[in-house]
C-alpha cells in the first residue's frame, strides 16, 4: 500500500472517527483511516482525511454479508423476481449489507457455464455494492460434476446449492452424490435445500384433492418432520463423502437437532438460518384474501418454541451464518404471488419472501439489544463467517487493515416502524409491516464510498464489483488421517487430499 497522499494534502480519503468497533471477537474504539477503498489504518488520533465521518457512541460495524439472497433469478416458471442487481443491491447497502451472493441458476438442460455466463450479463453494471455468485446445479449430468463444475469452482464459483425438493430442481441422492464427490475433489462448499419431495407431494396432493388450497396449507403439507428427514439424509449423504454441507434456511428444532448431532460427532456440517425462522409463524400464513401468500417460503415459518430454539442455536454456535433468503415476488401484478388471483392454491404461490434490508435490523433489535446475542455474534453470524464460508474473507466480512472499507454505522435506541414504503427493495410489501425496531443504519460505506446516508440511498449502478471466491477452508475434507470412512480409501477419485491447495485459511 503505498504511503503517498491520498487526496491532495490529507493521508487518508475518508478517516471515520471516534469509532466503537466491535469485530467477531473483539471490542475497541479507534479511528479508522480508508484509502483506495481499503482500510489504511485503525488507531485513535489519525491525521485528517479528505472526508470526515464522526460516529462517536455508535456502534461501527463491518458491513454486512448476505450469503443468501435471490435477485433477478430465471424461476423456469411465469413468475418474475421484483429484484434485479441494482433494486436488490440498493435495498441492501440502505439495511446495511456491503457484499451479497445470489445465485446464478441452472434450469434442467442447461449448461451451468452458460448459465454463470448468462447471469453475469444481468447482473453487469446495475449493482451498488459487490457481488458474488453462487450456482445452482439443477441438471447434475456427467458433464456437469465431471467439467463444468471443475472448471467454474476454478474461476472463482466456488459454492453451489442443490435441492432435495421441487421437481424442477431437484436431485436424487444418487445425483447428490455425483455432486459432493465432485464438491470433496475440489474444495467447493455445498448448499442445501432440505426439504423431502416426495412427503410434501403426497401430503400436497391430499389436501389438494380435497380442496384444501390456501396459504395455511403450504405450511401444513411441509411439516417439521419433512426437514428433518432431509437434514438427516443430507447429513448421511456427507458422511458417507466425508465432504463439507451447509444446510440452509433451517426453520427449527427438528432440523437444529440433527444439526448439533452431527457436529458433536465432528462432522463439517454448517447451518444457515433466516429473519423469517424468528419473526415469522406458520400463522402469519393465515388471513383473508390470499394475504398469507406473502409469507409463503420454503421451509415455512413455524412456531415460538422453533423461534426460541433457532435462538439458542444462533447464541451456541449451531448456526454459522444468518442470511436473508432475499427472494422477491410482489403481491400485486405479473408474475407475482397470485398467479391465479385469488383463488391461487398454495403450490402455485411463487416460493420466498423479501428480507434484504430489515435482516441486520431486525437481528440487531431483537438480538443484541434484547441480550439474546452479543456483539460479536452477531458480526459473526451476519458478516464474518459467510465471508469465510464461501472464501471471500479476509477482503470481506471484518474490520483490519487491507480489507475492504465496506462499513456500517449504526444508529441504536431508536424506535423506529418497519415500513415498506420506506425501503429500497422493489417489492409491494415486507412481511415485516408494523414492526418496531430499535437498530438501524445511520451510514453504509462501501469499498470506501458512503452508498447510504439517513434514509437515503446515495450510491450509484455500477459501483459494485463482481468478486470471484478463493476455495474456502471450511470446504475442506477432514484429513486422510482423521478420516474415519474406510470405504473412501480405496476409492481413488475420491480418496486424494487435492482440495486442499489453495483453500483460503
Ligand atoms: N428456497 C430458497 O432458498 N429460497 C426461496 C425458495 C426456496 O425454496
Ligand atoms: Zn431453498
Ligand atoms: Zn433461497
Amino acid at each position: 500500500m503505498s504511503d503517498a497522499p491520498a487526496s491532495g494534502n490529507k493521508p487518508y480519503d475518508l478517516v471515520v472517527r471516534h469509532a466503537r468497533v466491535a469485530t467477531a471477537s473483539d471490542v475497541f474504539e479507534t479511528d479508522i483511516g480508508i484509502r483506495d477503498g481499503r482500510i489504511a489504518a485503525l488507531a485513535r488520533d489519525l491525521p485528517p482525511g479528505a472526508e470526515e465521518i464522526d460516529a462517536a457512541g455508535r456502534w461501527v460495524l463491518p458491513g454486512g454479508v448476505d450469503a443468501h439472497c435471490h435477485l433477478a433469478q430465471k424461476t423456469g416458471d411465469n413468475s418474475v423476481m421484483a429484484d434485479d442487481f441494482l433494486s436488490g443491491t440498493r435495498s441492501a447497502a440502505c439495511g446495511g449489507t456491503t457484499t451479497v451472493i445470489p445465485f446464478a441458476a441452472q434450469l434442467k438442460g442447461e449448461s451451468l457455464a452458460q448459465a454463470v455466463r448468462d447471469y453475469h450479463a444481468v447482473a453487469d453494471g446495475k449493482a451498488c455494492i459487490d457481488y458474488a455468485f453462487h450456482m445452482i446445479v439443477s441438471d447434475a449430468t456427467a458433464q456437469v460434476t465431471q467439467e463444468e463444475l471443475p472448471a467454474l469452482i476454478g474461476q472463482g464459483y466456488t459454492s453451489f446449492k442443490i435441492y432435495m425438493t421441487y421437481d424442477d430442481l431437484k436431485l436424487n441422492d444418487r445425483q447428490i452424490l455425483d455432486v459432493l464427490d465432485t464438491a470433496r475433489r475440489h474444495g467447493a462448499m455445498t448448499m442445501v435445500h432440505a426439504e423431502s419431495s416426495d412427503c410434501i407431494a403426497w401430503l400436497a396432493d391430499r389436501m389438494l384433492a380435497e380442496g384444501l388450497q390456501a396459504p395455511p396449507y403450504h405450511a401444513l403439507s411441509r411439516p417439521p418432520v419433512v426437514e428433518r428427514e432431509a437434514t438427516h439424509r443430507a447429513i448421511s449423504l456427507a458422511e458417507l463423502l466425508d465432504t463439507p454441507i451447509l444446510i440452509v434456511h433451517v426453520s427449527g428444532p427438528e432440523a437444529i437437532e440433527q444439526i448439533r448431532w452431527a457436529q458433536t460427532r465432528g462432522l463439517k456440517i454448517y447451518a444457515e438460518t433466516c429473519p423469517q425462522y424468528l419473526f415469522l409463524t406458520a400463522a402469519d400464513l393465515g388471513g383473508d384474501a390470499l394475504h398469507g401468500a406473502k409469507c409463503i417460503c420454503s421451509p415455512p415459518p413455524r412456531d415460538a418454541a422453533a423461534h426460541e430454539a433457532v435462538w439458542n442455536a444462533l447464541a451456541n454456535g449451531t448456526f454459522q451464518v444468518f442470511s436473508s433468503d432475499h427472494a422477491p415476488f410482489r403481491f400485486d401484478g405479473e408474475g407475482g404471488k397470485k398467479p391465479q388471483g385469488d383463488d391461487t392454491p398454495f403450490n402455485h404461490v411463487p416460493n420466498g419472501i423479501p428480507g434484504l434490508e430489515t435482516r441486520l435490523a431486525l437481528l440487531f433489535s431483537e438480538g443484541v439489544l434484547e441480550g439474546r446475542l452479543d456483539i460479536n455474534t452477531f458480526v459473526a453470524l451476519t458478516a464474518t463467517q459467510p465471508a469465510k464460508l464461501y472464501g471471500l474473507a479476509p477482503r470481506k466480512g471484518t474490520i483490519a487493515i487491507g480489507a475492504d472499507a465496506d462499513i456500517v454505522v449504526w444508529d441504536t435506541g431508536l424506535p423506529r416502524v418497519v415500513r415498506n414504503a420506506d425501503l429500497h427493495h422493489n417489492v409491494d410489501y415486507t412481511p415485516y409491516e408494523g414492526r418496531t425496531v430499535r437498530a438501524w443504519p445511520g451510514i453504509t460505506l462501501s469499498r470506501g464510498r458512503v452508498v447510504y446516508r439517513d434514509g437515503e440511498f446515495v450510491g450509484e449502478a455500477g459501483h459494485g464489483r463482481f468478486l470471484p471466491c478463493e476455495r474456502p477452508l471450511a470446504a475442506r475434507p477432514r484429513p486422510a488421517r482423521h478420516r474415519r470412512a474406510p470405504w473412501l480409501d480405496v476409492l481413488s477419485r475420491v480418496a486424494p487430499d487435492t482440495a486442499n491447495d489453495g483453500a483460503t485459511p
